[in-house]
């Protein structure tokens, strides 16, 4: 681990030095506010102010100068419009005023300042990522299933798989370096943390970044943007039935191109509109940890209808601080490292989060097989659809759409589903789930819901999936007992 680079110092090292720190006299009346409370002031203040602030006293340029408030700034201002010059500060003051900044001095040193606030991004971006984070593998690997196979195994009992032997065949293994790509999107942005991003600037960002937690480039749009990509990797078999195919252009998001250098990934989160993935590593490697619906991880705080999470905003962070807790619970995560060439099957309704060890290029696609039907359907239709459902327009009647498109291109699945359903005690909850036309009476839905949890024997099919967005609690849904 580096120092950090004004010499900041955790907090509890101030005690060896007798409670002495540089802040209270370098802040003068500023030293009243908490770190946090004089961050948030400084993050309403212009960069021509802050420069200022920079300028007082050293403990003041410790805080004028922290990273994290200029690359809010530069990602506020410029949004995706900036080449990265090695600090944020550097870069937003390059990007604003359209020249070359001059050469960088040495930073200022401030020794006898102590925040934890300051130190913590510093100490996460720089400290090794633990061995012991990384050892436990309890992932399932498969190679050469069939379709009935893979379904009776992994997607039926709704678990996660690695699949080896289909992705180390693609021409995109070979092919998709960060120069391959840049000429794939031709000048045509990638998105970067929500901003547009040219792919150059991006590949600058990721070989100079030292971001605790780096910008992702997570681009649901790369198949118009660069279709070359497209012809170079190919759905594989187990994933090819995807009953949102049906909506055509007016489904919602399902495929992504996915880089970022290490450390960066995606903090824990459920799959959108209760679908399936399979996440495909192109190039480096990543560590997953996930968690089945009903157990949520420790440090994640979904908000009561499912529509928020708050968790660490750092991956090394949750791994700092969580990853123990994680091994020391009851429910202990399924985990492993995807490596170049493998894929990741993703339950529906499993927490996950992924960090990139190196390096790495993965495409990922969401789909709707008949397996994960009723639960897409129970999804679409809880009381905060509206919120909850998310990728495409219209999300309050995605439920309807589908059922509607499903009724004209797939009749068949829908038969079968509700001859299975009928031929059950429950098979009202499963029409009722099919309900064409949507009449919007939440009512109805709250029915649904109430009768899955009614209290009659559950019988274990795996398909569990979290979709009772009115208490966030997560409900079984009995699929097996309506297909036998
Ligand atoms: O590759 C990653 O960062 C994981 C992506 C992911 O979790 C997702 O697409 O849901």
């Amino acid at each position: 681990m580096s120092q950090h680079p004004n010499g900041v110092q955790p907090l509890g090292n101030c005690l060896l030095r007798g409670g002495c720190n540089i802040r209270h006299p370098g802040l003068g009346s500023l030293a009243a506010l908490s770190d946090e409370l004089l961050l948030s002031v400084l993050a309403q203040v212009s960069a021509r102010s802050l420069v200022a602030c920079a300028g007082a006293s050293k403990a003041l340029h410790c805080f004028a100068t922290h990273e994290e408030l200029w690359r809010a700034m530069a990602l506020q201002e410029c949004e995706g419009r900036f080449r990265f010059r090695g600090t944020w500060r550097r870069t937003y003051l390059a990007a604003r005023a359209a020249r070359e900044p001059p050469p960088a001095s040495p930073p200022l040193r401030a020794p006898g300042l102590y925040s934890d606030l300051l130190h913590k991004p510093h100490w996460l971006a720089t400290r090794a990522l633990d061995p012991a984070w990384l050892a436990r593998d309890t992932l399932p690997r498969a190679a050469g299933l069939s379709i009935a196979e893979f379904r009776a195994r992994f997607e039926e009992p709704n678990v996660p798989v690695v699949i080896t032997g289909v992705v180390n065949q693609w021409p995109a293994c070979k092919r998709w370096t960060h120069k391959y790509l840049r000429k794939a999107y031709g000048g045509q942005p990638a998105v970067v943390a929500n901003y547009d991003m040219a792919f150059g600037d991006y590949a600058a960002y990721c070989r100079g970044s030292c971001d605790d937690m780096p910008l992702y480039l997570f681009d649901s749009g790369f198949a118009e943007k660069a279709p070359r990509l497209v012809g170079d990797y190919l759905v594989p078999e187990l994933f090819k039935e995807d009953l949102f195919q049906v909506l055509g252009d007016a489904r919602p998001a399902h495929r992504w191109l996915i880089v970022g250098p290490q450390r960066s990934g995606s903090t824990f989160h459920k799959d959108p509109n209760a679908t399936s993935a399979w996440n495909a590593v192109v190039r480096g490697a990543k560590k997953w940890v996930l968690f089945p619906p009903h157990v949520i991880p420790p440090g994640v705080h979904p908000s009561a209808d499912g529509t928020e999470v708050a968790t660490p905003l750092s991956l090394v962070e949750w791994f700092a601080d969580f990853y123990a807790d994680a091994q020391a619970g009851e429910a202990r995560p399924v985990e492993g490292i995807v490596r170049a060439g493998e894929l990741l099957f993703v339950p529906r309704g499993w927490w996950h989060l992924a960090i990139n060890l190196e390096e790495s290029v993965a495409v990922t696609h969401n789909y709707l097989g008949p397996v994960g039907l009723p639960a897409a359907l129970a999804f679409a239709r809880a009381p905060a659809a509206e919120r909850l459902v998310s990728g495409c327009a219209d999300r309050g009647a995605l439920a309807d759409r589908l059922v509607a498109a499903l009724r004209q291109h797939r009749p068949e699945v829908l038969a079968g589903l509700q001859e299975q359903g009928q031929s059950k005690r429950k098979g009202a909850c499963l029409a009722e789930l099919f309900r064409g036309g949507g009449n919007g009476n939440p009512k109805h839905r709250r029915v649904s819901a109430a009768c899955v949890r009614s209290g009659e024997p559950v019988i274990e099919t795996g398909a569990a999936v979290e979709a009772d967005a009115e208490t966030g609690a997560g409900f079984r849904f009995n699929f097996t007992a309506l297909c036998n």
